[in-house]
């Protein structure tokens, strides 16, 4: 499969790049970004991670591709001095694996990462078969000091369990919610009472798909506490915050 061996020539020659999403607060919360994966093709053009991390994770690869990716958006925060926070997608499967913790301790050392200002994101799309694993990996991150996200919230089968058993900080809600919330009742219901939830937990809420300013409008009169999407700005090569 031609897909295949995109995904191993991109290890295989760290081909694999870091994108920057700015993650706007709507009061005085410290600046975000989130970083996203794409392949670099042979003429340059970026394939996004939409076509590619799952067929990385069938194949078992995707914790290596997720460590270059890391690696690479460290080595940016150090090269642009970029003092935000850092959000970071991990995969339900790289967390199985086994060193993998210990070598993603080794990444933030060795680039003088300060783990409080990384936000590892974990979505709640991908049914996790093992979720006590899970809950292991996420506790031996927050012990380190990292901070944590729900990504994707609303999506899944079992929002409450893991708002339950993770001990999260961020909570992302579903974009889909958020693009639809001025359309559609149900899905303003829904935002209203997630964002509701998440401060009587003492959460920090993301919304995520805030394509125009209406929406970014609704996100702020709701008191959702940072608005990222494409009317807020693209996924960039740019370190966004840094000139
Ligand atoms: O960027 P894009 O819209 O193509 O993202 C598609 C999906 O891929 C999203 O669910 C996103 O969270 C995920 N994704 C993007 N970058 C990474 C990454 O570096 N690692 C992992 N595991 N998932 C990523
Ligand atoms: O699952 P996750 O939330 O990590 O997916 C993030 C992906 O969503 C990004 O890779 C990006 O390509 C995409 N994205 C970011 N902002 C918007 C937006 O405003 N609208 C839509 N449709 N997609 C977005
Ligand atoms: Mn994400
Ligand atoms: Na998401």
């Amino acid at each position: 499969n031609q897909k295949m061996v995109l995904v191993n020539d991109a290890i295989e020659h760290r081909s694999v790049v870091p994108v920057f999403q700015p993650i706007q607060p709507n009061g005085d919360d410290p600046f975000a970004v989130e970083v996203l994966s794409r392949l670099q093709l042979p003429d340059d053009t970026l394939m996004t991670a939409g076509e590619f991390i799952e067929i990385a994770e069938s194949m078992g690869k995707v914790h290596l591709m997720d460590y270059i990716v890391m690696e690479k958006a460290f080595q940016r925060v150090r090269d642009t001095g970029y003092g935000g926070l850092l959000f970071i997608n991990l995969s339900p499967r790289s967390i199985l694996v086994r060193d993998f913790l210990h070598k993603l301790h080794e990444l933030v050392k060795q680039y003088e990462m300060d783990p409080g200002r990384i936000v590892f994101e974990i979505t709640e799309r991908d049914t996790v078969k093992n979720m006590g694993l899970l809950e292991n990996f996420v506790r031996s991150l927050k012990d380190a000091g990292y901070l944590l996200a729900i990504d994707d919230f609303g999506s899944g089968f079992s929002s409450f369990h893991y708002l339950k058993y993770l001990p999260i900080d961020f909570v992302k809600i579903e974009g889909e919610f958020i693009a639809n919330m001025v359309n559609d009742p149900r899905d303003k219901a829904f935002v209203v009472s997630i964002s509701d939830l998440a401060k009587q937990l003492e959460l920090k809420t993301v919304a995520e798909f805030v394509e125009n300013e209406e929406v970014l409008e609704m996100v702020r009169s709701v008191g959702i506490d940072y608005a990222q999407g494409f009317h807020v700005g693209r996924p960039s090569r740019e370190m966004p915050g840094s000139d």
